[in-house]
């Protein structure tokens, strides 16, 4: 019992340590009243966005030609750069720089709550503006180009699916531009310009190909993130909070030893060591944490590249990532990006803030974040704890959005009220 007690202390000061990065500690309050579900009008122009992997052909061709055409022309450089801005928008609970190993930055609670309402608005922006280059694809073509009507962004049910949608594989769209951010790695196209010049994006993804971020998220663990009660507790879990999975402890534990021995000199395996035999501490404390679990990742994935690794040290980084079930969010763009083969320094283009909206597996990815967030909203009452001005979004300006119809201010009402948004999604989030 004293054995159990112990241990659960240990599990929560891990929790506290090791994730806080990914914001601080989110106390909410709010209601779990069951709201009323009101289906959609039947003449209310809406359209159903579906699984990427329940497409048609004829919607994959429609949502390929806009999407190649957009990124070759650039219409999507505008995104990546307000995406990238962090000042402005203030919609990331943690900034993932561009290093190597990855660190990440933790912004405030606010910030975190304003994640998922920000990119709902995004994907609005974003389905508007593929609509208005397919119009003009279609122009050009001399194809009838009332389609753009139908087109919509799918969503990716990574956790039934466990891989990208079959023909997701294989569509790299070429083109684009996005801003040199801090720290970017050599071997990464942007590496040696200067920081705020542009440079080409050169596509990347190694999806699954992460040594530490090798899985998805089960639809068991989708379905307890969609218990929580409060909005603060379900975005926690969402995005901050990793799940841990404590039958692993004793063999993250052991890890750790031969890691110690492994890496006398590394200040994050001592960091890691510290936590692990710790008290919960201050989100900086926790960002330290999760800065040394990022490098012990990368330490293991630099070792298994090469041509004779160390298998003990590449199993004990392993067994040490095994303690985490880690929440959607990161999960998907880690695990989508995934490493260079060749090169462990170099991530796939869905994990740089500066330059993933030419991946459209970063928008399949938040659109099922979103349908995550519209399952839950369901059933609950309760909304982004957000006041005054943070209950205003609005991802492109009016001039950048112009073109395509778009760059509205939303504000938090009107993104939260279903009926009068322009989509819903086929189907809900089903465990
Ligand atoms: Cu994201």
């Amino acid at each position: 019992m004293t054995c159990e007690l112990h241990r659960r202390a240990f599990v929560r000061g891990i929790i506290a340590a090791a994730s806080a990065a990914w914001l601080g500690l989110s106390l909410g309050c709010g209601a779990d009243t069951p709201v009323d579900a009101g289906d959609a009008s039947p003449e209310a122009p809406r359209i159903a966005r579906k699984s990427a992997s329940a497409m048609t052909s004829e919607e994959i061709d429609r949502f390929k030609r806009a999407y190649e055409y957009a990124v070759a022309n650039g219409f999507f450089d505008v995104f990546n750069d307000e995406h990238y801005d962090h000042h402005r928008h203030r919609h990331h609970g943690a900034d993932l720089q561009a290093t190597s190993p990855m660190t990440v930055m933790v912004m405030d609670e606010t910030s975190g709550y304003r994640l998922l309402p920000w990119h709902r608005a995004f994907l609005l922006e974003a389905e508007q503006m593929l609509r208005a280059a397919l119009r003009q694809r279609d122009k050009e073509e001399g194809v009838d180009p009332s389609e753009a009507d139908l087109l919509f962004i799918p969503y990716w049910d990574a956790a039934h699916d466990q891989d990208l949608p079959h023909w997701v594989h294989g569509f790299e769209p070429r083109g684009g531009t996005a801003v040199v951010p801090p720290g970017l790695p050599e071997g990464h196209a942007g590496y040696g310009k200067e920081v705020g010049e542009r440079y080409e994006i050169v596509f990347a993804r190694w999806p699954g190909k992460n040594l530490v971020f090798d899985t998805l998220q089960a639809p068991e663990h989708v379905g307890r993130i969609l218990a929580e009660r409060t909005f603060a507790d379900f975005y926690d879990a969402l995005d901050v909070t990793p799940e841990l999975r404590i039958e692993n402890y004793p063999k993250a534990r052991a890890a750790l030893d031969v890691l110690e021995v492994k890496l006398p000199e590394s200040a994050a395996v001592k960091t890691l060591v510290d936590a692990f035999g710790g008290s919960p501490s201050s989100s900086q404390q926790g960002a330290e944490t999760t800065n040394a679990l990022f490098e012990i990742g990368w330490i293991g994935a630099v070792e298994a590249q090469k041509a004779a690794p160390d298998t003990e040290l590449v199993g004990a980084v392993k067994d040490v990532y095994g303690l985490f079930n880690f929440m959607p969010h990161v999960r998907m763009h880690l695990w989508a990006g995934g490493l260079d083969p060749a090169n462990a320094d170099v991530r796939g283009t869905v994990t740089y803030f500066n330059e993933l909206t030419v991946d459209p597996v970063f928008w399949m990815l938040h659109g099922e974040l979103d349908r995550y967030w519209y399952t839950w909203e369901k059933t609950h009452a309760d909304a982004p704890p957000l006041q005054g001005d943070d209950r205003s979004f609005n991802p492109l300006t009016a001039s950048e959005g112009a073109w395509y119809g778009g760059g509205t201010t939303y504000t938090l009402d009107d993104l939260t009220a279903h009926d009068a948004l322009p989509y819903v999604y086929d189907v809900l989030f089903d465990g």
